[in-house]
């Protein structure tokens, strides 16, 4: 068992980041969190209110005050962890709280492990398992959107369609097991496009959850977006002007950059991870060679590519390269504008040229010079504000933890099966296994079962405090 024989400690915990700051919280938690807390908090009255603060001063063993900090009282039943809880607020120097967790530590509080605090709240029904990885998600989150997302999982939104799953799917198992064994009364027998039809509403709603895990995982990770092109063409400039610093080397020899370099951005809301890589050409540099590969393999994980080329010098082989893209995830920027005098003709003429070589032009096409790094950086970071919205991530409640695409794939897994074989009436046995395994997956997602193996996974990510 996780956590082996510690629940009926009191465990303590600085809840803030750790290092100076104005204010320090340190959590104390379990059945005897206010007698132990009160050997500290002397001022504390006899009669404790419920989410009251109090103030006054913490005193060490010896009777000396090291502190004066405001305490908070959370009742059993009424805390985040389900047990009784007191918050102190100290002044944030690191002395004050090593010297508040050693003096609690002595009192009879023990020192928490990473996570037991959400695991505490787990096990005492204040939060299912989807909702303790979201406390985990808010707490890494590295965009506003993606704390949004986890935050939205907190509150329950996604526990609260998987348990009206869990409860439609357990309907239909009862049904069908009230067939197999006559001796079930007080159930009316449904007939099996009722079951299939219910059942069928149910695999829709997963399939419509973990179609979303991609844009889920963009939010949770950031999105990619990978600078490539041809060598020299300003896939190194552009990055600088995006990221508003010189980030990467820039120099007119051609294969200058010869690795992968990636640098994060933050685009309305979302976390993008942008990498410049090296131009593509033949070579028989050996460095340069495994440059390129990477440069290949960062394309092909892109959502989105930026292609750059240089204005009045489209060639074959970057029509080539188009040419085994999925262009609905490229950019066309046509970079070095400033050579040429008219941009409607360029256009026409580098759309001509796609044509000459078989392919349709990519729907975005921009035209910036590096050199004006203003315009170069408002354009392209328009369209790929544009994108991020076409994608529609903002309004989306996506599912982003891959522990839950993986269960719910099993579960809309075993569902389709179940339905074919209700819908062939052969073998409700068979059916009901299937309907079981479809259920216990989304029990499993929900933490109503759970083995220690999950909940090690789960937990063990968990920083110090949480
Ligand atoms: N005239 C003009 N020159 C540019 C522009 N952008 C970049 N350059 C120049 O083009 C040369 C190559 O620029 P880089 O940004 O290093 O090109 P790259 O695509 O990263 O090249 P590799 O790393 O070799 O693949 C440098 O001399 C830049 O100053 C532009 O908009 N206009
Ligand atoms: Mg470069």
């Amino acid at each position: 068992m996780f956590f082996p024989g510690r629940d009926q400690e009191s465990i303590c915990a600085l809840a803030t980041a750790q290092g100076l700051g104005a204010l320090a919280i340190v959590r104390l938690s379990g059945p005897r969190a206010l007698e132990i807390g009160r050997k500290i908090a002397p001022f504390l009255p006899i009669k404790v209110e419920t989410h009251k603060a109090y103030l006054g001063k913490l005193v060490a063993k010896d009777g000396s005050a090291f502190d004066e900090a405001l305490v908070t009282y959370f009742a059993h039943g009424k805390s985040f962890t389900g047990e009784e809880t007191l918050e102190f607020s100290t002044h944030g120097s690191p002395v004050i709280v090593q010297m508040l967790l050693r003096v609690l530590i002595e009192a009879g509080a023990k020192s928490a492990e990473k996570g037991e605090f959400t695991f505490r709240a787990f096990m005492n029904g204040k939060l299912d398992l989807v909702q303790a990885e979201s406390v985990l998600a808010l707490i890494e989150s590295q965009s506003s959107l993606s704390a949004k997302q986890a935050l939205r999982q907190l509150k329950g939104d996604l526990s609260e369609e998987l348990q009206s799953m869990e409860s439609e799917i357990t309907w239909s198992l009862a049904h069908i097991e009230a067939g197999i064994d006559f001796s079930q009364e007080g159930l009316e027998t449904v007939s099996p496009a009722e079951l299939l039809k219910r059942l069928g509403a149910v695999r829709e709603r997963l399939q419509k959850r973990l179609a979303s895990y991609r844009q889920g995982r963009v939010i949770k990770e950031g999105l990619r977006v990978v600078l490539m092109g041809r060598p020299n063409v300003g896939k190194s400039s552009l990055l600088n002007v995006l990221l508003e610093e010189d980030r990467a080397i820039v120099t007119e020899i051609p294969g200058t950059t010869r690795d992968l370099i990636e640098a994060p951005l933050l685009i309305g809301g979302i976390r993008v991870n942008l990498t410049d890589t090296a131009g593509l050409r033949e070579s028989t540099d050996v460095v340069e060679k495994l440059g390129i590969e990477r440069t290949h393999r960062a394309s092909q994980d892109a959502e989105l590519i930026l292609f750059v080329i240089e204005a009045g010098h489209l060639q074959a082989d970057e029509a080539e390269e188009l040419h085994k893209k999925d262009l609905s995830k490229v950019i066309l920027v046509v970079n070095k504008v400033d050579r040429v005098s008219d941009l409607g003709l360029e256009r026409t003429q580098i759309i001509e040229k796609l044509h000459q070589f078989g392919l349709q032009a990519p729907e975005k096409m921009l035209f910036v010079s590096a050199f004006d790094k203003k315009k170069a950086f408002e354009t392209v970071m328009g369209a790929l504000q544009d994108w991020i919205r076409q994608a529609g991530l903002e309004d989306q409640t996506a599912l982003f933890q891959a522990r839950h695409f993986e269960r719910l794939q099993l579960a809309e897994d075993n569902l389709g099966r179940g339905m074919q074989l209700v819908s062939e009436g052969v073998s409700p046995e068979l059916a009901a296994f299937e309907l079981k395994e479809a259920l216990l997956c989304v029990q499993e997602t929900l933490g109503v079962h759970y083995d220690d193996q999950i909940l090690d996974r789960v937990f063990k990510e968990f920083c110090l405090g949480k």
